[in-house]
């Protein structure tokens, strides 16, 4: 049997982690797959993440105007092309190596592609990836990132000043007009979606750890075990006997 043939169906094994913008799910993500990676040295599995940001749509140039004046909606569901994350996925999951778009806060468009294949574990995080039932359904683990609103907007601006270089009386007027309603409107009602809501986002280590361990018990028991996540997820049955 190839490589190939072997993911076909259960790998990669999929986690969502939704949550506002600047909740903290990059950092999530990031101790995530640090802590996937260390330590076991029986356990050398490929874990990578993906953002929802690859998935934004290209803008017309009446939209590429509007979005320097920050007057686009990137908090949006029509901002994003969820089918080409649904398609992406598929193609990981039949053994296929994709091409991960790059995308540019600056210039607010894909920039280059970066390749993908070959992983285990698939982290796909974003402000809305519980938003669109195919994405949602796709996932084995869904994670929603909690932080207070008064802190998410401390770090955007720090984000948006700093690193971003853009005015502050701009920054808040974009939260104010665009992002928080839509975060209100769109994001925080996928919360229910979520199997494990982590308040505090990425300082929550004690969170942070028991997800590594519990992805790690799945990961490493035989299939059709009782820790067997792969398998026993109707929804996403793709598990196949002639896989066996
Ligand atoms: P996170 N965003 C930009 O600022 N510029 C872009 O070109 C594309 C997206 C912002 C977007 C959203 N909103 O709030 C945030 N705006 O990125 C989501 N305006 O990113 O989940 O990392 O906070
Ligand atoms: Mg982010």
């Amino acid at each position: 049997m190839t490589r190939a043939d072997q993911r076909r169906g259960d790998l990669p094994f999929l986690v969502g982690v939704a949550g506002g913008p600047a909740s903290g799910k990059s950092l999530v993500c990031q101790k995530i797959i640090e802590r996937l990676g260390h330590g076991h040295d029986y356990f050398n599995k490929q874990v990578n993440v993906i953002s929802i940001e690859s998935f934004y749509r290209d803008l017309t140039p009446a939209e590429q105007e509007a979005a320097t004046r920050g007057e686009f909606d990137f908090d949006h569901p029509d901002a994003f092309e969820f089918t080409k994350l649904v398609d992406m996925i598929h193609a990981l999951q039949r053994g296929e190596a994709v091409d991960v778009p790059v995308y540019d806060f600056d210039r607010n468009k894909i920039i280059a592609s970066k390749k993908l294949e070959n992983t285990d574990v698939l982290l796909v995080e974003g402000i809305l990836v519980f938003y669109d039932k195919r994405v949602r359904e796709l996932f084995k683990m869904k994670l929603f990132v909690d932080a207070d609103a008064d802190i998410r907007l401390a770090r955007r601006v720090r984000r948006d000043t700093i690193e971003r270089q853009r005015p502050l009386s701009s920054v808040l007027n974009v939260y104010m007009n665009k992002v928080k309603p839509d975060f209100e409107e769109f994001c925080l009602p996928t919360k229910k979606y979520a199997d494990v809501i982590i308040p505090r986002g990425g300082e929550n280590d004690v969170a942070i750890d028991l997800l590594v361990q519990h992805i790690h018990d799945i990961l490493k028991s035989p299939r059709g075990s009782p820790f067997d996540a792969r398998a026993t997820n109707g929804q996403n049955g793709r598990y196949s006997e002639e896989d066996d």
